[in-house]
């Protein structure tokens, strides 16, 4: 069984190099071994998993550590099927994104912190370090891709603005700029505002992304700075940040604003609680035509269903 799953990174004669060997899936190696020892492949079975667990091609296997299960979507498939409603409703304004300035950037911090201070994206990267993580990401519109991000945990970038301890949420803004976006205007509450709590925000798995498969993070994908939060739906990842704000009472956010009863503030991603308008048990992987099933905080509940354990479990966690 394991040796017949697909994995887009499993290349054959492709070097397996001691990282990929002991980069700790050995649940999955002795499995395999099992599997391996019973169909009388011996030490075959084992190397046949060995190379479906490595990561990708120019991916380091520390990126792998919070298991993507799956393979990577196609890069270009990535960086051209986008959600950004200050371009478009459209999934291939790409096109449209290339005239977005990335530089100069600068990011205003704001509300509840020691002291409220402006700082450049080349001087904020300097104070981090960066690294690589392959995450699930989840579109509430059911589909879903396997993306290498870069960048650095958002619990440093709380670090850095120094919140006091009466803040309780965290709230970003994203950049509104007319001049590139024909989609501003209407009747949508802009600009994009999207937050979480401050516990959340400090969760190891939330992440603060300045890249995508080892380049800087493309202008339709939200650069040169955006959110991450892998286990909620994707709208709550903030694309092309300009402001980082603490406060103590639940912001209004965007899709909150727009539309209430389908887009909560908390979209924990929850495959028995449907959209009013569709099913969320299942997601379309980009880039092919797998259908597969959604878990419940899209797999990541071992890093963060403790998040939610004193709250009450009803449908407003899960939209
Ligand atoms: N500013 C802004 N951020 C945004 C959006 C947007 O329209 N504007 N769309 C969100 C939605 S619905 C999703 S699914 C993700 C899409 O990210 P991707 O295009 O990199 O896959 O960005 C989110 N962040
Ligand atoms: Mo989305």
């Amino acid at each position: 069984m394991l040796i017949k799953r697909q994995r887009g990174w499993d290349q054959p004669g492709r070097d397996i190099t001691p990282e990929a060997m002991f980069f700790g899936r050995r649940a999955a190696m002795s499995a395999a071994a099992t599997a391996g020892a019973a169909a009388g492949m011996g030490v075959f079975g084992i190397r046949a998993a060995a190379a479906a667990d490595a990561p990708p091609p120019g991916v380091p296997a520390s990126a792998m550590r919070f298991n993507p299960g799956r393979p990577l979507t196609a890069e270009k498939v990535a960086e051209t099927y986008n959600n950004f409603y200050e371009f478009s409703t459209d999934k291939d304004l790409w096109r449209m994104a290339q005239a977005f300035p990335q530089r100069p950037w600068s990011i205003a911090f704001d509300g509840m912190i020691e002291k409220p201070f402006t700082i450049g994206i080349d001087d904020l990267l300097k104070q981090v370090q960066i690294e690589e993580r392959v995450y699930r990401h989840r579109c509430v519109e059911a589909w879903a891709m396997t993306v290498p991000w870069s960048g650095f945990p958002l619990a440093k970038l709380v670090a850095l603005a120094k919140p006091t301890s009466d803040a309780k949420f965290i709230v970003f803004t994203s950049d509104e700029d007319p001049k590139v976006m024909p989609g501003l205007g209407g009747f949508m509450p802009w600009p994009y505002v999207e937050g979480l709590t401050i516990a959340e925000a400090s969760n190891e798995l939330a992440f603060i992304g300045t890249g995508l498969y080892g380049k800087p993070m493309p202008p339709q994908n939200g650069g040169p700075i955006r959110l991450v939060v892998p286990w909620k739906y994707g709208f709550k990842s903030g694309k092309s940040i300009v402001k980082v704000s603490f406060t103590a009472k639940q912001p209004k956010t965007f899709w909150a604003e727009l539309s209430p009863d389908e887009y909560g503030f908390w979209a924990n991603v929850n495959p028995a609680v449907p959209h009013p308008r569709w099913s969320q048990a299942q997601e379309r992987l980009i880039g092919t035509d797998q259908v597969v099933p959604t878990q419940i905080y899209n797999g990541y509940g071992e890093w963060v269903s403790s998040l939610y354990a004193g709250m009450p479990q009803t449908r407003k966690l899960f939209m």
